[in-house]
């Protein structure tokens, strides 16, 4: 169907490396960057691509940007670490700047999304004992099928894809799955007086970007707040600015108990996560009872800030949403048989392709490699179209020509 591409010795030469000497649990694009900017990133062999991953959404604010990298640079030539066995300058100015940015008491700085997932799942038991009352070791947690909250050992442990759980049991117990996007069943799961918390992603990113009903975070939220529950926001994806709205929970004027941050709140510099929440929930952890030797780092403090600040400064939200509408539109415009589907919010969006070959969403992100932009596919038939929240309507357009370009190959 799609024809062989070629690929450069220089290129095979990484592909190689890392085929030989790292571990083989990913199944990456055969294209190796060396550089990015904006919009774009360039390979090995000068090529350069329009970004439609930003690593997953880390890379909001764009590959480099000037004055994140600016930031970065000038902390880390001052003070890159200290422990939190001292304070440094730069914790307190962060935890006071987030906070307000989010509304929020207090702030639970770490790094990596996972265990900023972990932390709201442990203060979410905590509060569940502490003040819900919850007898000792009963407390349950409502989860979502298809969720993905990364891949630890206890967050596995409520996947429900197999490939990300089975072979690593024994599984942590305390986590009730029932189905995404479903209210009756979260109002059924609430009637157990030992529920302390349901964690939900305002959109799912991993299942091929599932939006919920419009409502259902607003009614789940609802829900949660009646039967005494925390409602938890894992927006480690959705949130920043990606889905049109600093977070997507913003959408439906949700305030969600605990806010979970990671990814793009360090522009892609450096793993910095967050968890938000109030004073009832945040100071049921005392001192020794969690942390992380990186967590709340000020180099990691002073560059969260910048990333922020560049989000709000730079509209990038508003332009989210805008280009989003535009990008599904002139997607639609295609009128392609291949594409059965096109969903989103603001710039997270995915297609689901129509064809035969289970091979075809897989080819055709090959195929808009050849034409010049990065794509993945998810779950065999969807691609996640999701490129830096910097881009214009020019650039909208010139993709969606590739994209259409690369279907014709069909
Ligand atoms: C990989 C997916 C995206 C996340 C949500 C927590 C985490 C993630 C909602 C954990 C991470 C990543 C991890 C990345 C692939 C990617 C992903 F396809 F797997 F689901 F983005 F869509 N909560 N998502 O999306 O954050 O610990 O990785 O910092 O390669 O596993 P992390």
């Amino acid at each position: 169907m799609v024809p062989a591409f070629t690929i450069s010795e220089r290129t095979q030469h990484y592909l190689a490396l890392e085929e030989q000497y790292g571990a083989h649990n990913y199944h990456p694009l055969p294209v190796v960057l060396e550089r990015g900017e904006g919009v774009f990133v360039w390979d090995v062999d000068n090529k350069r691509y329009y970004d439609f991953l930003s690593g997953y959404s880390a890379v909001n604010q764009g590959h480099c940007h000037p004055k994140i990298i600016a930031t970065l640079i000038e902390q880390a030539q001052k003070l890159t670490l200290t422990s939190r066995a001292f304070h440094s300058d730069l914790l307190g100015e962060y935890a006071a700047f987030i906070t307000h940015f989010f509304g929020y008491d207090k702030v639970l700085p770490m790094n990596t999304g996972v265990e900023a997932v972990e932390t709201a799942l442990k203060l979410c038991r905590r509060w569940g004992y502490m003040v819900k009352g919850i007898p000792e070791n009963k407390a349950k947690i409502i989860t979502c099928s298809n969720n993905f909250h990364g891949r630890t050992l206890n967050v596995i442990s409520f996947s429900t894809d197999p490939s990300a759980r089975q072979g690593f049991g024994p599984y942590m117990p305390g986590y009730e799955v029932i189905p995404y996007n479903n209210l009756p069943a979260l109002e059924n799961a609430l009637q157990d007086p030992h529920v302390a918390g349901f964690l939900v992603e305002p959109i799912q990113g991993e299942a091929g970007v599932m939006v919920p009903d419009e409502g259902y975070l607003a009614k789940a939220r609802q829900y949660c707040a009646d039967a005494n529950v925390l409602f938890i926001a894992d927006e480690i994806q959705t949130g920043l600015a990606r889905t049109g709205a600093m977070l997507c929970c913003d959408l439906e004027q949700v305030r969600p108990d605990i806010l979970i941050l990671g990814k793009a709140l360090s522009g892609g510099t450096l793993p910095v996560s967050a968890v938000l929440a109030d004073d009832e929930i945040m100071l049921t952890i005392k001192p020794g009872e969690h942390g992380s030797t990186y967590g709340g780092n000020p180099l990691g403090c002073k560059v969260a800030i910048t990333a922020l600040t560049v989000l709000k400064e730079e509209k990038m939200a508003e332009n989210a949403a805008a280009m989003g509408q535009l990008l599904r539109d002139e997607l639609a415009a295609l009128q392609s048989p291949y594409i059965s589907l096109i969903r989103g919010k603001g710039l997270l969006n995915a297609i689901v392709i129509k064809h035969t070959d289970p091979e075809a969403a897989w080819d055709l992100c090959l195929a808009l490699k050849e034409q010049g932009l990065l794509a993945k596919p998810t779950h065999g038939d969807k691609i996640r179209f999701a490129p830096p929240l910097l881009i214009n309507a020019a650039q909208i357009r010139e993709c969606v020509g590739m994209i259409g370009r690369s279907l014709e190959r069909f």
